[in-house]
């Protein structure tokens, strides 16, 4: 339910809504737009209340509705989702927010003409994908969020309205925890590193992924959203980026130079099966030729930057 009904304020420029506002890409993509944009042009929601955001459940058709029209929005970055390690918890609830929240959103997006920004993620990616993923590839997923992000992958195509995706590798950020994923341990290790000096992984030391610094991920969405629809291809719906891929081991290495006592054992989880099923590196070529994508951060500039952030 769409609880508030708030005064809604007429504002005349480009209006953008931003769902899932409060999680981790929403953080730096709400202060990323409203740089750009000016602050009122943008409207954050999340379902969780916050002083900073409105209340909005993305299965509440009426109440996106509601919010969509009197706020004259004309673009959507649609953060709502269930990420894979809680989306396997409880896989009806992984679809219902994930496939039935975007359809809302895109119902919604068609009957107001809206652009619409929708993630997608490395776990479009299956067993059965090459070790280097390509952007053309068989998709067959093993975690039912996986599974959520090839439909939506899917939709962008087949909705007829101008919506655009990008498979984001895991992400690194200090501004808001991660929740919920399989990549969260490369966030989780640096506060560990700093407050305990000691962090349990729960992936294998071995274990190879695509990550990405959250300022790349951002520079990389709006790029997206600025290229006119006519040079994006079929790939629209989900391009490969890659930044930089490592091994929770190598990730251990870089955070030690800073902290040379920093201890980390390992102690795989269930989340090892998932992160096993996923790539270790990405191809990117489609994405740098169609819209000039190119990463700015490397491992040991992500780790520099983390942990300046940290310690503030
Ligand atoms: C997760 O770990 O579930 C996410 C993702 C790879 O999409 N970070």
């Amino acid at each position: 339910m769409f609880k508030y009904r708030q005064k809604l304020t007429m504002y005349m420029g480009k209006r953008i809504l931003v769902t899932g506002a409060l999680g981790q890409i929403g953080t730096e993509l709400v202060t990323a737009l409203r740089n750009v944009h000016g602050y009122d042009a943008v409207i954050p929601t999340d379902v969780r209340e916050n002083d900073d955001c409105r209340v909005l459940n993305v299965l509440d058709l009426e109440g996106i509705d509601y919010l969509v029209r009197e706020e004259n929005v004309s673009e959507i970055y649609h953060l709502a989702a269930l990420l894979s390690a809680t989306g396997e918890k409880n896989p009806e609830l992984c679809w219902d927010i994930n496939v039935v929240g975007l359809e809302n959103v895109v119902e919604i997006a068609k009957k107001y003409d809206c652009r619409l920004f929708s993630p997608s993620s490395i776990a479009v990616f299956g067993p059965d994908c090459p070790k280097i993923a390509p952007q053309v590839t068989p998709l067959n997923p093993a975690t039912i969020y996986g599974k959520t992000k090839v439909v939506g992958e899917q939709m962008a195509i087949t909705s007829g309205i101008d919506m655009r995706g990008i498979r984001y590798p895991g992400l690194v950020s200090y501004k808001a925890p991660a929740g919920g994923g399989t990549t969260d341990y490369a966030v989780e290790i640096f506060h560990a590193a700093l407050k305990d000096g000691h962090y349990d992984c729960f992936v294998r030391e071995d274990t190879r992924l695509p990550m990405m610094y959250m300022d790349d991920a951002i520079r990389a969405t709006l790029e997206l959203m600025d290229i006119p629809m006519e040079k994006l291809g079929a790939a629209r719906g989900g391009y490969n980026i890659a930044g930089c891929s490592f091994t929770a081991k190598e990730l251990v290495g870089s955070i030690q130079r800073h902290l040379p006592d920093f201890t980390c054992t390992f102690t795989p989880d269930i989340r090892q099966n998932y992160a096993d099923s996923w790539p270790d590196e990405i191809e990117d070529e489609v994405a740098r030729l169609e819209w000039g994508w190119k990463p700015e951060f490397d491992l040991d500039k992500m780790v520099d930057t983390m942990i300046k952030g940290l310690k503030g």
